[in-house]
């Protein structure tokens, strides 16, 4: 509809405009990872898995056929899977395709992007036509309510992906925390962490050859263009991927190639030339730190697997701990 100044008026989502404005304001500017994931960016992370450089999804991939019957023999029958920040069911399906597979009756995928879920659903009731669906639209790092349908039954979690690399160590804490409230005690819960590594092997993972990752972390600027009505030149900052030893920790950055203004929703936003904003941390675990955030949430381990060159590992947790 035309505005008093004759404009067709711009969408502008304001909870964007003032995430961005609030992380863009300070000393250190930083925007958050959670904003990599609008549809492109989604289209963007799929292809990273399928990149050369990036180990992360074929390997957590390969052991979870291989882990499936260990994980679902301990589980008691007529249990729902939960899984967090769930895009879609490639992983749960490995889950899904064991002997004991029949244990899991009901499925609880919760993802922010409803269309990705609803999309899901269909496949499953396909695929898997035995499995009660209950799709959940929420940020998982917010307290989680299950369905009424499933709230009975045992839970197994599954938080796979490394995804938990993206918390900071105080909200990994808390996730972890707030999932052993969610899953109960009679859960278990499995997640995906990467391990620390080489330099050499981490950062060609988030910095390939083909440039996915670069375009992946430029599609934030994008969307705030688009969505937040921002005017970002989008060649004037380029991609750099940093490892941070003291807090191990992979970066990302977007760096302003020279002085420049931006104006987001009407408010300049000013760039020296090499500075940089920070867009993500992805964090890498020995075993033995991982293990002791856990303990820290109530959570003790049930057994942990991972592939022969020590890339990546997948935890059992089960309730116990101090706490
Ligand atoms: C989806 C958070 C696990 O940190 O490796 C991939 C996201 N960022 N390349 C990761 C990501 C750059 C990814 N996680």
């Amino acid at each position: 509809m035309p505005n008093d100044s004759g404009f067709a008026a711009r969408t502008v989502d304001r909870g964007l405009v003032d995430l961005a404005l609030s992380g863009l304001s300070r000393p250190h500017k930083t925007l958050p990872a959670k904003l990599f994931y609008d549809e492109e960016g989604c289209r963007l992370f799929y292809r990273i898995t399928a990149l050369p450089e990036y180990y992360l999804t074929r390997t957590e991939t390969a052991l979870l056929p291989e882990i499936a019957p260990a994980v679902m023999g301990a589980l008691p029958a007529d249990a729902v899977l939960v899984e967090y920040g769930a895009s879609d069911e490639t992983k749960a399906a490995f889950l899904l395709a064991g002997d004991d597979a029949r244990r899991i009756t009901a499925y609880a995928p919760i993802d922010v992007a409803m269309p990705a879920l609803q999309r899901m659903r269909a496949r499953l009731a396909r695929s898997h036509p035995h499995l009660a669906v209950h799709p959940i639209a929420a940020d998982f790092t917010d307290p989680v309510a299950l369905p009424r349908a499933v709230a009975a039954m045992p839970r197994l979690g599954f938080f796979p992906g490394s995804t938990i690399g993206n918390l900071d160590p105080g909200d990994a804490a808390r996730f972890l925390a707030l999932a052993r409230r969610t899953l109960g005690n009679r859960a278990r819960f499995l997640v995906g962490v990467d391990l620390r590594k080489d330099p050499s092997v981490l950062l060609p993972a988030y910095d390939d050859a083909a440039g996915v990752t670069a375009a992946f972390n430029r599609n934030m600027l994008v969307r705030l263009n688009r969505e937040a009505g921002a005017d970002f030149d989008i060649a004037a900052f380029g991609h750099r991927a940093v490892w941070n030893d003291a807090e191990s920790r992979i970066e990302m950055h977007l760096v302003s190639r020279k002085a420049q203004a931006v104006s987001i929703a009407g408010q300049t936003i000013c760039f020296a030339r090499g500075e940089t904003i920070h867009t993500e941390n992805s964090y890498k675990f020995t075993a033995e730190r991982f293990t002791a955030i856990a303990a820290g949430a109530g959570w003790q381990s049930a057994g942990s697997w991972t592939d022969p060159a020590r890339l990546f590992a997948l935890f059992l947790l089960r309730p116990g701990g101090a706490v």
